[in-house]
């Protein structure tokens, strides 16, 4: 079993339909995740202990999706200083305004890549985790530019008639 590059954490069970459009992606580049419920405010013990941890043990990224008073992308990012990308999470009435505000607005020092609300977020960081580890592994940046050539082609060769 490889060591797990990506931790892809969310603070509810609730919040799995979202994520899982992270990790469909990193599964297509073959890159080891693993899914946790952890949550800033109700495991807030646990949230630190395996944020603390996950380098040791291999891992280079955390993306953490939270909805209203999200929390968890900042409270991992205080844990870590490996790259933290947090997804806002449409689960509330103010449809992920909440969570956007919460997981961009971080103090200086502490940072914390946001990306944008919801499912379409959940691909993105993706492969913004991907483009990360593309820096220092060259096939996974070769895996990367094939797949931005493979979108240039298929939107050029789209047939409206
Ligand atoms: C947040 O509260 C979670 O990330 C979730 O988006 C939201 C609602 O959680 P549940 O009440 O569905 O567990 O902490």
């Amino acid at each position: 079993m490889p060591n797990v590059e990506v931790a892809i954490m969310m603070g509810s069970k609730s919040d799995l339909p979202v994520m899982e459009e992270s990790a469909k992606i990193l599964k297509e580049f073959g890159v080891s995740c693993e899914l946790k419920v952890l949550s800033a405010h109700r495991t807030p013990k646990e949230t630190a202990a395996y944020a603390e941890k996950f380098r040791s043990n291999g891992g280079k990224v955390f993306i953490c999706g939270a909805g209203v008073s999200a929390a968890l992308a900042g409270f991992v990012a205080a844990h870590t200083s490996l790259p933290v990308i947090g997804v806002p999470i449409d689960s509330s009435p103010l449809n992920g305004m909440d969570a956007l505000l919460s997981t961009v607005q971080m103090p200086p020092g502490v940072p914390v890549g946001c990306v944008s609300i919801g499912k379409a977020g959940a691909k993105n960081a993706a492969f913004l985790a991907l483009r990360i580890l593309g820096v220092a592994d060259k096939t996974m940046a070769q895996k990367l530019d094939h797949y931005n050539e493979e979108q240039r082609k298929a939107a050029l060769n789209t047939d409206l008639n």
